[in-house]
Parts: structure tokens; C-alpha cells; sequence
């Protein structure tokens, strides 16, 4: 058997518009696609984030084979499977001899130095086009980065914007602003009416793999049951659909806000279909701009949502590649700890941190502000390793690649890049968490406690974190009230923070 062209798809390439299958003929050439242990175990994935991929790798094979596609697909346990992209690129070119191997440049450093040191010794031609599934290619991004003293998102955004044309009146942003921040930061109140999310049940395929990954990863992190996500095109587009009808008017209202007994509240759920491909990021703006146009949506929640992806997205990605494969070793701040057993446990008497793990834990799925202003928060100020941290939001969430994860964590909630794509440490005290959710209320620590036996934790860490670290943040302007009133305190008052911040931090494993 013999094929022209093999085409590598990997497991977050399920676009049958990707690069790769551009110029392709289904006559001619052949797809590969492959399970493998290396992109299995490179860090202790999930056990939902796995199931997820193959399920959704099963289902592209099967839908490419129905319009006309030969695909080679090695299942995890194949007798042969030779455990890695390249082991299975090298058994392949054996199998079919292909004139060339065209593979779409995959989402992370780790792989892509793999795979071009497999191309550069390959008996055949070998081919590795961009991945256009972004407004913004890596190579614009850097013009636009280049010679600016600091990167903002905001502005980045704006051009965003003006390129798609999204939310535009002509030259001029739609309803008169870019951004709409400022109107979406209500706390969530118990008695909201919170719609019901769409979940889909396992098919026999997903269930096949679900059994796949209890016998295999029986030792991963994370629940199995209640399997919930879709896994093919249609279905992420009905979970899409759904998003708009029943969700997205409040999107904007209440996107910071976090409550107990409402894990999803106005979230989209869906990082994770757009991540592998399954929906198309700039189509879906497209498809939430259309609700505002029809009235069925307010400006807020839109602008917020588009925002998140044509900004932030792509912003990160263009950082992702910009900075280089030593992104995820940054660590401004020189945080050593190691992080708590309970990032695996959820088993900590802080209401937040327990509610947001255990949501982790069981959904793989915890939405911004969660990840933020939580776990991310505790982490900064307790000056946890950032590359602990990196592998930790790497491995828990279904919607971690590197290329969006490693930012938002070594860059966004830690701080930890030297302030290259954030503006200032999302440092803060008990209060905001109290603000923005209903957890403070059901805690073991007091928020209104500062430094007395039973204080939030958080309250005297943020203190702590300031004080520890000021040289390094001493000229950003941001932070600089803080500062302030640190210097105002009592001696006998900084002090006592310090005091209780130590004791916290002698033992944080029983937090
Ligand atoms: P929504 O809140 O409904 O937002 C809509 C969409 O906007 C998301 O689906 C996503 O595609 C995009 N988006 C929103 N915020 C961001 C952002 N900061 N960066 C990139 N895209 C964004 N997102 C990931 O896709 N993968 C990650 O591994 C990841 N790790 C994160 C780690 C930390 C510490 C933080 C603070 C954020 C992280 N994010 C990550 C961003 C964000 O938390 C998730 O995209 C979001 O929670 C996914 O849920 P959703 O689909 O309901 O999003
Ligand atoms: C995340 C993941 C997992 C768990 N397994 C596979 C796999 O077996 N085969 C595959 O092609 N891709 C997998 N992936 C996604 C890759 O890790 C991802 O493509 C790279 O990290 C590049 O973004
Ligand atoms: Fe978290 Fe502190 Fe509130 Fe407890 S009191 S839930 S530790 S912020």
C-alpha cells in the first residue's frame, strides 16, 4: 500500500479545514491520526480531558472517513502503537511510503522540536504549514509587538477588532466604546436563575473510551462519571446554540462572579471544542455578534465574550510564541514552595479554594475568575513554584494546551513573566473573593479576620506577598496604593500580618 501525501492530524487539530488537508485529495492521500502514551502522560492529564480528546479524535476519524477520506487511526492499546507522534510518523512512512508528510505546526514548543527534528532526518519531503485557526498569526503578532515598550491586551484587541470588523460601525467601535468591562463585575446573588447546560450523553464510542481511561490512567486526577461534554462538530455547535439562546444575555453581568451550587453559571463552556477545533473561533463571534444584532443580546455580555476570544485568546498566543520555549520556567518572583497536597484533594478548610478544586476534580472545567482570582490568587501569594502551578492548570482543565494555558498562568495569575503580558499581580486579600461569591459564608477561616487565630488565609498572604516582594514591584504604578497604606499601618499591626502569614505558610499542607 502506498499513499502521495500522509497528513498528520493531531488531537487538537479536528478542523477539516486545518492547513494540513488544504490542497489535499482524499483520493490521494492518506490522514493519520494516533493515540499515543507520550502526548497521553506528558503531564498527568485529567481523566475527562483524555476521554474527551480520543472521543473527539474518534468521532473526526469517523467523519472524515464518511466523506471519502482514508484514515489510518492507531488506537491507544494496538499491539503496535509505538507510544509516540514520531514512533507512529516513523511506522507509517515505513507502511505507505508517502512522497511527503504534511503535519498543520502543532500548539506547543514541546512537540513542535520533536516533530521537526523527526522531519529532518525523514526519508521523505516534509511539510509543516501554519495554523490559521486565529485571527492573528504569530508573525503579525510580532509586528505588532515590536518596538512597544509594554504590550497591553486592550490595545491589541482594537485591532482585532478593526481586522474582523466585528463590532464595528464603520471606524468606530459599536455603541461607541471597545470595552464594556466596567459593566461586568456583578456579584452573583443565590436566587439567580441560572439556565440548565447541555449535556450530552455517551455514545458507544465515548463509552469505549471512557473504559479505555479507567483501565489506563486509573491514578490521574479526576472524576469520570458524568461525562458530560460533546465530542463531535454538530453537537459542540448545538452546546454553541444553546450558549446564545439560554446564557449569553447574562454572560457579561455576572462573568467574574462565583458561586457554590453554580459551577457554570453564565459561562460558555466551550474553551475546549474551540481548543481541538471542533468549533471555529471567529465563526462563533460571528454567531454572537448576529444575537446582539437581532436584539437578543445586550452590548455587555457580547463585547465581553468577543473580547475573550479575539482578544485574549489570540493575545496569549501571540505571547505563547513570541516568548519562546522558556515561557513556562519564568519565575519573576523566585517562588520556591511546593504545591499544596490539596490542589489534588480539594481537602482544605478555605470554602474557595475546596469548592473550586472539587469542581475541577469533577468536571475538569472551572471558568475564569475561578482559575484567576482562586487557585491562581493562593498560589501568587503563598509564592508556589510557577512551574508546579503550570503542570497542575495544565493537567487538570479539558481546555490545556500549552499555548493558551502557559500564559495565563506563568503570565496572567503569577506574575511570573516579569509583567510581559499582565499590567500589574492580580494580588488580592479575603475580600474579594467575599465580594464576588457566596464561599466566605460557609468557610472554617473568618474573611472579615485579619491576623487573629482563624483569619482568611488570603488576608494576611497578600500583605506577605507585597511585603516579600516590593523591589521587584516597587515602580509599578498600579500597585503602588497598596503600598501606601502598608506604610500607614501600625509597626505593630505589619507585624502581626507577617506573624500570621509565616504561621500560615510553615504549614501550608493544612491549610
Ligand atoms: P467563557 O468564560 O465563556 O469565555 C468565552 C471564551 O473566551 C472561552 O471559551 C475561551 O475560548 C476564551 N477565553 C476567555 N478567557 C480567555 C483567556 N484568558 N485566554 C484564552 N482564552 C480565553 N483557557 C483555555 O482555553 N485553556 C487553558 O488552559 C486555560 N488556562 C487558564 C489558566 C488560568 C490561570 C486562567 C486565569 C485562565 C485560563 N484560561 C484557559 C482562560 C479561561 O479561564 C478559559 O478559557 C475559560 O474559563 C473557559 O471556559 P468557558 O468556555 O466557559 O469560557
Ligand atoms: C492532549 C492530547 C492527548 C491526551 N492525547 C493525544 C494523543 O494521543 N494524540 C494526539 O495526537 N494528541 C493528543 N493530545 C493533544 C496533543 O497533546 C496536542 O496536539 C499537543 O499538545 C500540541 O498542542
Ligand atoms: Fe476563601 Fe478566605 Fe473566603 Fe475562606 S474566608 S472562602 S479562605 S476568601
Amino acid at each position: 500500500m502506498s499513499t502521495r501525501n500522509l497528513i498528520l492530524i493531531l488531537g487538537d487539530q479536528l478542523s477539516p479545514e486545518i492547513s494540513s488537508l488544504r490542497n489535499a485529495d482524499p483520493k490521494k492521500d492518506t490522514i493519520l491520526m494516533c493515540e499515543v502514551m507520550d502526548e497521553a502522560s506528558y503531564v498527568k492529564h485529567h481523566k475527562k480531558k483524555i476521554a474527551f480528546i480520543f472521543s473527539a479524535m474518534r468521532r473526526f476519524a469517523e467523519e472524515m472517513r464518511d466523506a471519502g477520506w482514508t484514515v489510518e487511526y492507531t488506537e491507544l492499546k494496538d499491539a503496535d502503537n509505538a507510544g509516540s507522534l514520531s514512533g507512529e510518523l516513523t511506522r507509517a512512512v515505513e507502511r505507505l511510503s508517502p512522497e511527503k508528510v504534511i503535519m498543520t505546526e502543532p500548539g506547543e514548543w514541546r512537540v513542535l522540536k520533536s516533530i521537526r527534528g523527526w522531519g529532518a532526518q525523514a526519508d521523505c519531503d516534509f511539510d509543516m504549514p501554519e495554523d490559521d485557526r486565529f485571527v492573528c498569526s504569530t508573525a503579525e503578532f510580532q509586528d505588532w509587538a515590536k518596538g512597544r515598550k509594554s504590550l497591553r491586551m486592550e490595545y491589541f484587541y482594537r485591532e482585532m477588532r478593526k481586522k474582523t470588523g466585528i463590532l464595528m460601525e464603520g471606524d468606530d467601535p459599536a455603541c461607541g466604546r471597545w470595552n464594556f468591562d466596567s459593566e461586568n463585575r456583578k456579584p452573583a446573588a443565590d436566587d439567580l436563575f441560572i439556565p440548565k447546560r447541555m449535556k450530552f450523553e455517551p455514545d458507544d464510542i465515548t463509552q469505549e473510551v471512557l473504559d479505555l481511561v479507567e483501565a489506563e490512567f486509573p491514578d490521574n486526577f479526576g472524576k469520570l462519571e458524568g461525562f458530560w461534554f460533546a465530542t463531535t462538530r454538530d453537537d459542540a455547535e448545538k452546546a454553541l446554540d444553546h450558549f446564545i439562546s439560554d446564557a449569553l444575555s447574562c454572560f457579561g453581568d455576572y462573568q467574574d462572579a462565583m458561586l457554590i451550587e453554580h459551577k457554570f453559571l453564565y459561562h460558555s463552556l466551550i474553551s475546549f471544542y474551540i481548543n481541538v477545533g471542533l468549533l471555529d473561533p471567529l465563526e462563533t463571534c460571528r454567531r454572537v455578534e448576529k444575537a446582539f444584532q437581532d436584539g437578543k443580546a445586550p452590548i455587555n455580555a457580547v463585547e465581553g465574550f468577543i473580547r475573550q476570544i479575539i482578544g485574549w485568546r489570540e493575545y496569549v498566543r501571540g505571547i505563547y510564541w513570541m516568548v519562546g520555549d522558556d515561557y513556562v520556567n519564568k519565575n519573576g518572583f523566585n517562588a520556591k514552595r511546593s504545591l499544596p497536597h490539596f490542589y489534588w484533594s480539594a481537602d482544605t478548610k478555605m470554602k474557595c479554594v475546596a469548592s473550586v478544586v472539587g469542581q475541577t476534580r469533577d468536571e475538569a472545567y472551572a471558568h475564569h475568575i475561578q482559575r484567576l482570582m482562586v487557585t491562581g490568587t493562593f498560589a501568587l501569594l503563598a509564592g508556589i513554584d510557577p512551574f508546579e502551578v503550570h503542570e497542575w492548570y495544565l493537567a487538570v482543565y479539558a481546555d490545556a494546551f500549552e499555548w493558551v494555558e502557559a500564559p495565563n498562568v506563568v503570565g496572567m495569575a503569577l506574575y511570573a513573566d516579569g509583567g510581559f503580558l499582565a499590567s500589574k499581580p492580580y494580588a488580592a486579600s479575603g475580600s474579594y473573593i467575599n465580594k464576588m461569591s457566596n464561599y466566605c459564608g460557609d468557610c472554617q477561616y473568618a474573611v472579615s479576620k485579619k491576623t487573629e487565630e482563624g483569619a482568611c488565609p488570603f488576608n494576611s498572604l497578600y500583605w506577605h506577598f507585597l511585603v516579600e516582594n516590593r523591589e521587584t514591584l516597587k515602580d509599578n504604578g498600579r500597585i503602588n496604593r497598596a503600598y501606601s497604606t502598608w506604610d500607614r499601618m501600625s509597626a505593630d499591626k505589619r507585624s502581626a500580618y507577617l506573624e500570621r502569614a509565616e504561621h500560615y505558610l510553615s504549614s501550608l499542607d493544612t491549610l
